[in-house]
C-alpha cells in the first residue's frame, strides 16, 4: 500500500509538471479551407475559459482578403447529458489584414468552431473545433 501511494504521488506530480509546462507564452493558431479560401484563426494567448480575442485571416491564392462583407465567428457545444446546448457568436471587425473580435467559452471541453464568410455575394463556411 505504501509503495502504491508513493507511485501515485509521483505520477500526480508528473502530471502536474506536464500541465504546468504547457508553454503558456505561445498562442493558438489553426488553419483550414472554406471553399477556395484559406482561413486561419488565432489568438495571441492560449485559449481560455472566458473571453478570448480571436483574429481571423482569410486569403485566396496567397493574397489577403480584406473586403469581406461579413465575417462571423460561432462556437458551440452540443447538448450533453445534464448540460444544455451552449453557444457564443460574434461578428468580427476588420483589423489590418484580418478580422478580430471576442469569443467566450463558458466552460472547458470540446467546442465546435464555425466561421461564416460573405464576400462578393458568395457564402463560405469554415468548420473546426478546439479543446479547452
Ligand atoms: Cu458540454
Amino acid at each position: 500500500m505504501k509503495n502504491f501511494l508513493k507511485l501515485a504521488s509521483i505520477l500526480t506530480l508528473g502530471l502536474f509538471f506536464v500541465a504546468c509546462n504547457d508553454t503558456p507564452s505561445e498562442g493558438f493558431t489553426k488553419t483550414g479551407k472554406a471553399g477556395d479560401l484559406s482561413v486561419t484563426y488565432s489568438s495571441a494567448k492560449p485559449l481560455v475559459v472566458g473571453d478570448n480575442t480571436i483574429d481571423v485571416k482569410i486569403s485566396k491564392d496567397g493574397k489577403a482578403i480584406t473586403d469581406a462583407t461579413k465575417v462571423e465567428l460561432k462556437v458551440f457545444m452540443p447538448e450533453m447529458p445534464g448540460m444544455p446546448y451552449m453557444e457564443n457568436t460574434n461578428l468580427l471587425a476588420p483589423k489590418g489584414e484580418s478580422y478580430s473580435g471576442n469569443i467566450n467559452f463558458s466552460m472547458g471541453g470540446t467546442w465546435q468552431v464555425k466561421i461564416f464568410i460573405e464576400k462578393d455575394g458568395k457564402k463560405y463556411k469554415y468548420s473546426s473545433s478546439v479543446i479547452l
